[in-house]
């Protein structure tokens, strides 16, 4: 392979794609028929050294890993994060959001290589449920972040697909944890602002950065109200051009919007700044912004205290997310569950009692 050559393309890539995304290794064929215990693939105590050593084609593999949904991976998966999760946190973890095409690709692109430049090291998630990995909004930029794609302190990493936004947003946090025991220093985590994907990023990151563009309609104003008040730091991008001027007026306008949601008195008042992507003008001013508020949320610990709200809230999907699994998957369950819908359907049985008798039979725990 030459040296320049991306490590993986999508099918549809073409020969111009440029990336450095690292395709998933797959699993030996024994273990995909299902045989053999998880511990023997991988070799989760070499992949867990490999990673922490900061090799990338380890850490692409146990990225793969934690992102398989089949049962006999999930035991390695739990066994290798309960090996790095000592070695991370360690990174500052950023989320941007922002509506279709308000410039987050190219954002991140031009972002991240500043940070590169100041010897930062990347790495770029992005969450996107909506739309399977080869349409990810990451994959689907071929030539936007090209450049960072390329630098070798940065490493970028599609959304798992396929699943839904529970499944994605758990996936997205166990990469978070992998990404930081492999030595990334800075997480920046990209999701389409149009759903409840960047509230669930907000869930998982320090600061929340929101994107913005002039005049982006007025049917979206509902949208950017309720997305203002998630916001960290907020930008109007594609400050440039002819558009310099839209953009200085929508950054008042956000300035004014903002400043009726402040909260009590010294409270961060979120600033709101213009940018452009494609020049990079202003970039500088928004990772400062990104960093005097860490820097405050640190000294006031607010930036612990987040964390924490943060581990208890995905220790509590966690638990869900076990109990489903547990309900769905258990033989007694799957047993009965078809007389005692026909049961209720029929009106013999109350919605009730039939939960009730199909709750019964859930066996949970690690004796399971
Ligand atoms: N003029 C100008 N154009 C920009 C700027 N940033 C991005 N663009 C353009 O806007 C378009 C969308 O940019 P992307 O970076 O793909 O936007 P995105 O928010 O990642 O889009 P999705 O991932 O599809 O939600 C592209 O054509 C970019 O070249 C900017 O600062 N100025
Ligand atoms: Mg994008």
């Amino acid at each position: 392979m030459a040296s320049t050559a991306p490590d993986w393309a999508p099918p549809e890539g073409g020969e111009g794609f440029a990336t450095k995304v690292v395709a998933g290794v797959p699993a030996p064929s024994s273990v995909q028929a299902g045989g053999g215990p998880a511990a023997s693939f991988p070799d989760v105590a070499m992949l867990g050294k490999q990673i922490l050593a900061g090799d990338r084609t380890a850490l692409a593999r146990g990225i793969t890993l934690v992102e398989s949904r089949a049962p006999v991976h999930r035991a390695a998966a739990d066994d290798l994060l309960q090996r790095l999760t000592p070695h991370a946190g360690g990174a500052l973890r950023v989320g941007i959001t922002g509506v279709p095409g308000a410039g987050k690709s190219t954002f991140i692109d031009a972002l991240g290589m500043q940070l590169c430049a100041a010897g930062r090291q990347v790495a770029v998630l992005s969450v996107d449920p909506s739309s399977p990995v080869t349409g990810g909004s990451i994959l689907g930029d071929k030539t936007r972040m090209e450049r960072l794609a390329r630098h070798p302190a940065a490493f970028i990493r599609p959304s798992p697909s396929g699943c839904e936004l529970g499944g994605v947003a758990r996936r997205t946090r166990e990469t978070i944890t992998l990404c930081e025991a492999a030595g990334f220093n800075t997480v920046l985590v990209e999701t389409v602002g149009v759903g409840q994907s960047e509230v669930v990023v907000r869930g998982m990151v320090d600061c929340f950065l929101v994107l913005m563009i002039a005049g982006a309609g007025d049917e979206l104003q509902g949208m950017k109200k309720g997305i203002l008040e998630l916001a960290d730091v907020l930008v109007v991008n594609k400050a440039d051009g002819d558009n310099q001027v839209r953009a200085e007026a929508a950054r008042l306008e956000f300035s004014r919007a903002l400043h009726y949601l402040t909260g009590s008195e010294g409270a961060w008042q979120t600033p709101v700044l213009t940018c452009s992507a494609q020049t990079a003008a202003g970039l500088p001013e928004v990772w400062a912004e990104v960093e005097k508020f860490v820097a405050l949320a640190r000294s006031r610990g607010e930036f612990d205290a987040r964390r924490c709200a943060q581990d208890l809230t995905w220790l509590q999907a966690l638990v869900e997310e076990g109990l489903r699994e547990a309900f769905l998957t258990s033989p007694a369950v799957r047993a009965e569950q078809a007389e005692i819908i026909a049961q209720v359907s029929a009106g013999t049985l109350s919605p009730v009692a039939g939960a009730h008798q199909l709750l019964k039979k859930v066996k949970t725990g690690p004796s399971n």
